[in-house]
């Protein structure tokens, strides 16, 4: 388990301090954790416990979801771009985001469909918030977390409806790009190097399927809220996604996660 340092303690702190979900595997956690790892700045992590810490956080950092990143006494960074360009900025190699152009836009461009509002995690999580709402759903969210989690980001019926398709759309999309990819020779999801849009598609697979036990030792509840179980979404999955995910943990991040 990271050294969490209390919130009030953080505050007092200058230089790079990370809030983090204090849970193994939530991806936009999971992703902010190996931007910074690739790049060797160290941080200050802390804890966000959804509903807990809420207060708190919003006072200090005027959000309170995670990750959010704080960098002396700079503004607070919460979205996923802004944090990694805080990191480029911070420690500008190993370069994430590519130079050349083209592959510039392609990065941003997936990186949103995976991070981004109404992307992939995005719609992973309408779905597991209907799934506590349910009464017949499985029991793996509380119907409170689900209330929760529902009102802080847009769910609705109609959302959830539409969710499966733009989830599977963005999987088809991801494979199509790796496999393109593979097929010039490249082994990662754009250009020639590893950028952060490899980072997040390692990160945000754990809503396909999290990594095993031994290697991110999250509670059952949340492994099964993870884990694509309906046959026709599981049929957009790529094998080859996973494998993406794999290598990435293997050779670029640290595992088993630490939470
Ligand atoms: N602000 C982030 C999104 C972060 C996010 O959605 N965090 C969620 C992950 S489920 C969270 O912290 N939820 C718990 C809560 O809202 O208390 C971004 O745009 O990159």
């Amino acid at each position: 388990m990271p050294d969490y340092v209390p919130i009030e303690e953080a505050k007092r702190m200058s230089g790079l301090r990370l809030v983090l979900t204090a849970l193994p595997g939530p991806p936009w956690t999971e992703a902010a954790k190996a931007v910074f790892h690739v790049k060797r700045i160290p941080y200050v992590p802390v804890a966000q416990r959804p509903l807990v810490t809420n207060q708190a956080l919003e006072e200090w950092t005027g959000h309170s979801n995670a990750p959010i990143a704080l960098y002396d006494d700079e503004r607070a960074r919460a979205g996923w771009a802004d944090i990694l360009f805080l990191a480029e900025r911070l420690a500008p190699e190993p370069a994430l985001i590519p130079v050349d152009p083209q592959d510039r836009v392609r990065c941003f461009g997936l990186a949103h469909e995976i991070c981004g509002e109404d992307g992939f995690g995005w719609n992973r999580r309408h779905l597991m918030v209907r799934d506590g709402l349910d009464p017949a759903g499985s029991g793996a969210v509380s119907r409170e977390v689900a209330d929760y989690l529902g009102r802080r980001y847009g769910y609705g019926e109609a959302a959830a409806a539409r969710a499966p398709r733009r989830i599977a759309e963005i999987l088809r999309v991801l494979s199509a790009e790796l496999r393109a990819q593979r097929g010039h020779g490249r082994r990662f999801l754009v250009g020639e190097a590893l950028s952060a849009v490899d980072l997040y598609w390692a990160a945000f697979a754990s809503l396909v399927e999290p990594l095993p036990p031994d290697l991110c030792a999250m509670p059952d509840w949340l492994r099964h809220v993870y884990t694509i179980t309906d046959a026709s979404l599981r049929a957009a999955v790529d094998p080859a996604l996973l494998e993406h995910r794999d290598r990435i943990y293997r050779d670029h991040l640290e595992l088993p996660i630490d939470a």
